[in-house]
């Protein structure tokens, strides 16, 4: 407990130094929480790198706004108490302070406002992304599919009592058929549900972004990290809410043309039983 305590004020300590990235980095966060984690994910896309940026920015801001806060509170309350200053002035106007304390807020708030709208606009979309993959959320689990090439299938969560954690697999947190996805390539997400909302996560990728039945949300990532990434739906949607994990697999683009070749080959296979299926439908 005190070791924590320790590392966790060091951690700040050094953090507020100004070199949090390369401790973050140092630290090599997990993409799953563990305990006395501190931080966010380690960044795996440009995104979430920038919005790792903007985030370590906004806290440097917020320490100095709230230690100058604690510095007139204290000095208030030292200075101007009753025993100290009996006899309280009676100033009620001061024009220049009064000009001061409208300024300083907005001008922090356009420091704050410029790139934050910076990274807004570079989320929003790719220009020729060269994949594109449709999530689906269900009550409770995800679909997924790659609609050029006809690829689909759902992901569904294993059950604690399959979890075998000598395999390195997490409670909660895997899924039976894991989204495959090529590193260094621009791939455009688009987002939507078959029946409530739910929400898209994966905090390494810095995409969050609600699936809405009847609609298409769009975004994209860029991956440059091999790896597994979790995720979690981030949208109450029902009693499984918990129960939504997200599971993203980083491969090479050769990995990735492998793979997306056998699921069009297993499609191809699939064709007489689909054309018999849709028969009997009618
Ligand atoms: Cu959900």
């Amino acid at each position: 407990m005190v070791k924590s305590l320790l590392s966790m004020l060091t951690f700040f300590i050094l953090y507020f130094i100004g070199s949090s990235n390369s401790i973050a980095e140092g630290l090599d966060t997990p993409s799953f929480p563990v305990p006395w984690q501190l931080n966010l994910q380690n960044p795996a896309t440009p995104v979430a790198e920038q919005l790792v940026e903007f985030h370590n920015f906004l806290l440097i801001i917020i320490t100095i706004i709230s230690l100058i806060v604690l510095g007139l509170l204290v000095w208030c309350a030292i200075r101007y108490n009753s025993k100290t200053n009996p006899v309280p002035s009676t100033t009620t106007h001061n024009t220049f302070i009064e000009v001061m304390w409208t300024v300083i807020p907005i001008v922090i708030l356009i420091i704050i406002a410029v790139p934050s709208y910076r990274i807004l606009y570079f989320m929003d979309k790719v220009e020729n992304p060269e994949l594109t993959v449709k999530v689906i959320g269900n009550q409770w689990y995800w679909s997924y599919e790659f609609p050029d090439d006809e690829i689909e299938f759902d992901s569904l969560p294993i059950p604690d009592s399959e979890i075998d954690v000598t395999k390195g697999q997490h409670r909660l947190f895997e899924v039976d058929n894991p989204l495959i996805l090529p590193i260094d390539t621009d791939i455009r997400i688009l987002f939507t549900s078959t029946d409530v909302l739910h929400a898209w996560t994966v905090p390494a990728f810095g995409v969050k972004l609600d699936t809405v039945p009847g609609r298409i949300n769009e975004t994209w990532t860029h991956i440059t990290k091999i790896g597994k990434f979790y995720g979690q739906c981030s949208e109450l949607c029902g009693i499984n809410h918990s129960a939504m994990p997200i599971v993203v697999h980083a491969v090479s683009k050769e990995e990735f043309e492998i793979w997306r070749q056998k699921q069009i080959a297993s499609n191809i296979i699939d064709i007489p039983s689909k054309l018999a299926l849709l028969s009997k439908e009618k």
